[in-house]
């Protein structure tokens, strides 16, 4: 069987995961093993989901990669990076992590990005030049960091890397993902943001969220400064966190239900321009639910058919924050 060189495990439709995975993948071929191919490196997409998130085939690899996404103590785990608050699964994989102290795994709870941290630490550390990918970096620290300057632009998706975060969020395309952190690992992200693989798709797909953004206005409720949303019947795996906070700048926390093809979904945000406001760490919430992210937002997956039961978690944890 096949055995690449690489495989690496990123964060699945996620700017932030694609970002991470191109600047590793960039990194690791001028750095670690220059002259490797492209043909020789695996890449992977990681969902979060109910039961175990490592399987067999996420350490196909000669060395094995993991980008923003959760830690495992697996001896197969080479590189890792991350910026979640949920990273360990358990406080024993947290202790396995700090006992490591390995120079190719490395946790920042508080960068906004995994991207300019992955790429600031191995910058630091290996002395990698990431200014090629600067304005990869910059948009994957507004985006995951929700530094948009108002919840109108990152709705409206003002910028093309807005609209190239919505295709990453929306797309159902297996290979658009890999295409992506390929390309982006070669060339400036304004010259891939021009590419027919990446305009094309985004046609419906727009289409798509001005209909989403419609609903949700329709459908928002806001009291006590939460807004509780079900888009479970919409057929969504991920919504652009942004649209209740610019229909109503009321809005302090959304929860939101949906119900994708693998996993029911409840998600929790709070508004970027209210977090003097945020009285609740989200990720502690969704973790006692077996969920994670971080303090500002988070989200727990069931499964596709326990949709009543994350109606009902959504229910109890807008009361809690209600509170
Ligand atoms: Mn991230």
């Amino acid at each position: 069987m096949w055995k690449p060189a690489l495989q690496i495990c990123y964060h699945d439709h996620c700017f932030d995961g694609v970002a991470s995975a191109a600047t590793f993948l960039r990194f690791y071929r001028e750095e670690v093993k220059p002259g490797l191919t492209l043909d020789r490196v695996a890449l992977r997409g990681m969902a979060h989901r109910t039961g175990p998130l490592f399987d067999e085939g996420a350490f196909a690899g000669e060395e094995n990669a993991v980008v923003d996404f959760r830690f495992t103590p697996d001896p197969r785990l080479t590189w890792w990076f991350d910026h979640h608050q949920s990273a360990f699964e358990t406080e024993a994989d947290e202790r396995a992590f700090r006992a490591e102290a390995s120079d190719k795994k490395f946790w920042d709870p508080k960068a906004k990005s995994c991207t300019r941290f992955l790429a600031w630490t191995v910058r630091d550390r290996y002395g990698w030049d990431p200014t090629p990918l600067s304005e990869l970096l910059e948009w994957a620290e507004v985006i995951d960091g929700a530094q948009f300057p108002d919840a109108k632009s990152a709705v409206e998706l003002t910028h093309p890397a807005l609209e190239l975060m919505l295709l990453i969020e929306a797309s159902k395309d297996p290979e658009l993902c890999p295409r992506l952190i390929r390309e982006l690992s070669q060339r400036p992200l304004g010259e891939v943001l021009r590419e027919s693989f990446v305009t094309e798709p985004l046609g419906p797909i727009l289409a798509r969220h001005r209909e989403v953004v419609k609903t949700v206005r329709e459908r928002l409720r806001v009291e006590g400064g939460v807004a509780e949303i079900d888009l479970s019947d919409l057929a969504l795996d991920n919504v652009n966190k942004f649209i209740a906070y610019a229909a109503n700048p009321e809005t302090v926390y959304t929860v939101t239900v949906t119900r994708g093809t693998n996993r029911s979904k409840v998600s929790l945000g709070s508004n970027p321009w209210r977090q003097d406001l945020r009285r609740h760490n989200l990720a502690n919430i969704a973790e006692r639910y077996g969920g994670g992210g971080h303090p500002a937002v988070s989200a727990m997956s069931f499964k596709p058919d326990e949709i009543d039961k994350a109606r009902a978690v959504a229910s109890d944890i807008a009361k809690e924050l209600r509170r």
